[in-house]
């Protein structure tokens, strides 16, 4: 059973050109010119449309238990929304949540059967005990997760101390694995976070005065540090503030293997959101929070250096409302005290659309750039490629059609992911979906859905850090 892609316009991180695409099964078997239509299972025009390798996210927490919070997507809901923008690979948090890694594993495992598109996990360690440390080289070699994110926030939740850190990297350097950090320095924001609440200073705004950038600026210098010691590689996740883009710019230019991410919301978003009246203001009340326009431009110089490697969601969902899936999906738990508000905001489906609009058709990155970005990169440096991220002979048949002239809105009720809201509600974009193949199999068309819950496979990951 083959299936033909025609005349579509095939961009990947290197190359852009006018071929056909026939898919035998999973995979792409031959790309050439005026293949025959005859005798194939399927053919899909793609005249006018882009023909760009599935999505890569590296960044998405499904189902995800945040002590008095969890997400409201299912990995069914978010999968299914994350293929409605494009992203056909998820990489997400399974949280150790003090128990033995293999146990959250299975944990995770057991919640991403009903995933809809290919998933991967990474792990949250936050009780790091010598067996802990040892269990990290098997999880790398033997189950495929072989990137583990800690915390240098939340101290008493989630915050691993430095000591912790530096023998995380050891172990990760030794066995292809690689530390994914979120980096902002947790104790002082906790002395910030103190003194707003004993001020009266509640409201959702009091976030953003909290977690400084200069405290994520320290974090991401103390992280590189202990990496260059360890001579370990480091990813910085949802990099948000100059400081920290200076500090990983300067371990690049020193040949420190240090890799960063930044988010959609970062790059079109300003902390004037935190203006907005009410309690409407908690939408956007994420971590790191928002920045001022100072930030995001170095952001966007960040992408075209190559300093930042990699644009991915922290797709990490909380209703606003209460209802209909109840207080702990939602952002009402911290109506009265900013401090109780779970920190995280959606993102999954727009991530296409929205660094298309904004960064192609804005000219601030190439076509190229953008699918480097957003599949090939993430791909690569967490042991994907060439199995993902790109389009080639022998490669999963992961494939976008893409209209780069369709104009749409953003509406949060037109979305596939269970929360209530859309950072980017009203927003007017240039660039659009069409058709999501994975594996060969149409699991999109324009606003159909012909997917299905437990059709996506878990990913076993090869090395990480390598890009
Ligand atoms: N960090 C994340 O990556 N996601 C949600 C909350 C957080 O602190
Ligand atoms: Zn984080
Ligand atoms: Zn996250």
């Amino acid at each position: 059973m083959t299936v033909l892609i025609k005349n579509g316009r095939i961009v990947t991180a290197t190359d852009d050109y006018t071929a056909d695409i026939v898919i035998d099964g999973e995979r792409i078997h031959t790309i050439g010119r005026d293949i025959p239509a005859a005798g194939h299972a399927e053919v899909h025009d793609a005249r006018g449309l882009l023909v760009l390798p599935g999505g890569v996210d590296v960044h998405t927490h499904l189902d995800w238990d945040f002590g008095v919070a969890r997400t409201a997507d299912t990995f069914g809901t978010g999968t299914k929304a994350a293929a409605f923008g494009g992203t056909t690979t998820l990489v997400d948090f399974c949280n150790q949540d003090g128990r033995a890694p293999q146990a959250a594993l299975e944990d995770w495992h057991s919640r991403a059967a009903s995933a809809c598109i290919d998933v991967a996990a990474h792990l949250i360690l936050t009780k790091v005990s010598e067996q802990v440390l040892i269990d990290m080289a098997s999880l790398i070699r033997r189950d495929g997760v072989s990137t583990f994110k800690l915390f240098m926030a939340y101290p008493g939740v989630l915050m691993v101390d430095d000591a912790t850190i530096f023998k995380a990297l050891r172990v990760a350097r030794d066995n292809g694995g690689m530390i994914c950090m979120h980096a902002e320095n947790g104790p002082v924001i906790q002395v910030l976070i103190e003194e707003a609440i004993a001020a009266g200073h509640t409201a959702p705004k009091y976030h953003e005065t909290t977690r400084p950038s200069l405290l994520e600026g320290e974090a991401t210098q103390r992280a590189i540090t202990l990496s260059e010691l360890a001579e370990a590689p480091l990813y910085i996740v949802h990099l948000s503030a100059a400081e920290a883009l200076a500090a990983v710019t300067a371990a690049r230019d020193r040949g420190v293997p240090v890799h960063a991410e930044t988010c959609p919301h970062y790059l079109f978003l300003t902390k004037e959101e935190y203006e907005r009246p009410g309690f409407e203001s908690a939408k956007f009340v994420m971590t790191p929070p928002l920045r001022d326009r100072h930030h995001q431009s170095m952001l966007w110089r960040g992408l075209s250096t190559n300093d930042l490697q990699v644009v991915s969601t922290d797709h990490c969902p909380f209703c606003f409302n209460e209802q209909p899936l109840g207080m702990k999906y939602s952002k009402q738990q911290g109506v009265n005290n900013f401090n109780k508000i779970p920190n995280g905001a959606p993102g999954i489906e727009t991530r296409l659309p929205l660094v298309y609009d904004g960064g192609v058709r804005a000219n601030r990155i190439s076509l190229n750039r953008f699918v480097q970005l957003t599949a090939t990169t993430p791909a690569k440096l967490f042991g994907l490629f060439p199995k993902k991220g790109t389009i080639a002979v022998g490669s999963d048949a992961d494939i976008v059609l893409f209209d780069p002239n369709e104009q749409w809105t953003i509406r949060a009720a037109a979305h596939h992911s269970r929360v209530d809201y859309s950072l980017f509600e009203g927003r007017s974009v240039t660039g659009r979906v069409k058709k999501v193949f994975l594996r060969g199999g149409l699991i999109v068309e324009g606003d159909r859905w012909l997917g299905r819950e437990g059709g996506g496979n878990y990913v076993p990951r090869g090395q990480a850090g390598r890009a």
